[in-house]
């Protein structure tokens, strides 16, 4: 016979950050910084859960096509997949004159979108910087018809709205001279022989002109994976950086910290940055201690690409967000613009319809943390003190959602959007069931309704022993 006992086990929530692996320093503390310190320096991005991705620069002109013909990839490869010389790229700079560009447009369509924050590329892969620069020829100012910084107007047009802004630097370079074989052709993947410390010292001057032009509250590396860059080299950058400001959030592709695609930090020694980055993915399951964002595109092209008609609805979208949010993590969200300076049109209309919902439902993602729950057959679940957030994906046949029963007081439930109706509450032996009924009519239910689980104090999970 099965004896069952009824236990109060888990006690969620106590704290987020530090080390994933007890025993193991966390790469604030190879920086020597307390985890209140860091807690405090990642509060903001802990709570903004979702931002703004911008792939930005020359490669919006050819936007995929090279010779008459579409090319396979994401648009800002286009340089390596349809390789292209350095010599025949830097002539796309003499075209590139973005004269619809309104970063105060593109501010409010983020702002809109219920996004916190920005991340725009200030150097891809191809090399061009779309900053004024010392330390290269080759960006907006000195090589375009356009011959203006794009990048410090948007980051002033973020705080005026309040947004908080990031800068995307690319440590790979198909331009620099230090990365590049001869005028007519480059190597994407190695440095010329003793030419490392000046390719290091171009970075670090372009870092001071951002931080001082821009003032980034986050540095968004990539293109780490070269071989010829290393560990002690993402720290040794890691650390100047915050040595110039020290509240700067900088990602862990500044070393070579990354699990691949999926993105989460490794943890068999500490490594730089101070989140993971999956990239077109989400976790499976939720990591409420470690932080994370995952970036991912609307279409199937970080730039713009013309030809590129693979969009993922609305619906994936406000889904991807609320999946993420439940599991502890960002989602950065990304935007190709064209080479005039427009956020393409189904991009916009996906934001507007992201915006509507979450004018509607921001409460349940914004400051939110990692669902106290395993799996939920109907949706997801995010929580805040005093409350539980339940996403509805799939109204159950019976219209009850049920949850593990809880030890903490249950005050009542009510749907987050329309008239805020009451919903009643049930609760048996092992479970809690919230009486949702047929498809609740707020409005946006086809994208996710929200049920709002009012309680009393720290979610005390009842768990049956056997
Ligand atoms: O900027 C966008 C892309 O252009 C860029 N990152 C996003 C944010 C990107 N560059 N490359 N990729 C995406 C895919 C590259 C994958 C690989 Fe690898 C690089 C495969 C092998 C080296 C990543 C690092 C996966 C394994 C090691």
């Amino acid at each position: 016979m099965v004896r069952r006992m009824l236990l109060v086990i888990w006690i969620w929530g106590i704290s987020v950050g530090g080390s994933a692996v007890p025993g193991l320093a966390a790469p604030h503390e190879v920086f020597h910084e307390s985890t209140v310190d860091r807690d405090a320096r990642m509060a903001w991005w802990r709570e903004a859960r979702f931002g703004m991705f911008i792939h930005w620069g020359l490669y919006a002109i050819p936007a995929g096509n090279w010779n008459g013909k579409t090319c396979p990839g994401p648009s800002e490869w286009l340089m390596n997949s349809a390789d292209i010389p350095v010599a025949g790229y830097e002539e796309l700079a003499a075209k590139f004159n973005p004269v619809s560009y309104d970063p105060r447009k593109w501010v409010a369509t983020a702002k809109n979108a219920g996004m916190k924050y920005i991340v725009v590329t200030s150097k891809h892969h191809d090399g061009f910087s779309l900053f004024d620069t010392s330390a290269t020829d080759w960006d907006v100012v000195s090589a375009t018809p356009y011959a203006r910084d794009l990048l410090a107007p948007l980051a002033k047009e973020c705080r005026r709205a309040g947004l908080r802004f990031g800068i995307y630097y690319s440590i790979m370079d198909w331009h620099h001279p230090a990365q590049t074989h001869g005028d007519e052709n480059y190597n994407p993947t190695r440095i010329k022989p003793g030419r490392k410390q000046e390719y290091i010292d171009f970075t670090k001057h372009q870092i001071d002109e951002l931080l001082e032009t821009c003032d980034p509250d986050v540095l968004w590396f990539d293109g780490e994976w070269p071989d010829w860059w290393t560990e002690p080299d993402g720290k040794e950058l890691y650390s100047y950086c915050r040595g110039r400001k020290p509240g700067v959030i900088i990602n862990n592709r500044i070393g070579k910290g990354r699990k691949g695609m999926e993105g989460l930090t490794k943890d068999d020694q500490a490594y730089a940055g101070d989140f993971g980055t999956p990239e077109q993915e989400i976790p499976a399951t939720g990591l409420p201690a470690v932080d994370w964002e995952s970036c991912m595109t609307m279409n199937d092209s970080w730039g713009y690409k013309r030809d590129d008609e693979n969009w993922k609805s609305a619906c994936t979208l406000v889904r991807n967000l609320i999946d993420i949010a439940s599991k502890g993590g960002n989602y950065l969200l990304n935007v190709g613009p064209t080479a005039e300076g427009e956020i393409p049109a189904p991009s916009m209309e996906r934001l507007q319809k992201i915006g509507r919902w979450m004018d509607l439902n921001g409460e349940s993602i914004h400051g939110t943390e990692a669902s106290p729950f395993e799996k939920v057959t109907w949706g997801r679940c995010t929580r805040k003190p005093g409350k539980l957030y339940l996403h509805v994906f799939d109204v159950p046949e019976d219209g009850l959602l049920r949850l593990p029963a809880l030890a903490t007081n249950v005050r009542g439930a009510r749907l987050l959007a329309g008239d805020g109706l009451r919903l009643p509450v049930s609760q048996s032996r092992n479970e809690l069931q919230i009486h949702l009924g047929a498809a609740p009519d707020v409005p946006l239910a086809e994208l996710a309704s929200v049920v709002v689980v009012d309680i009393d104090g720290p979610i005390q999970i009842m768990r049956t022993v056997d």
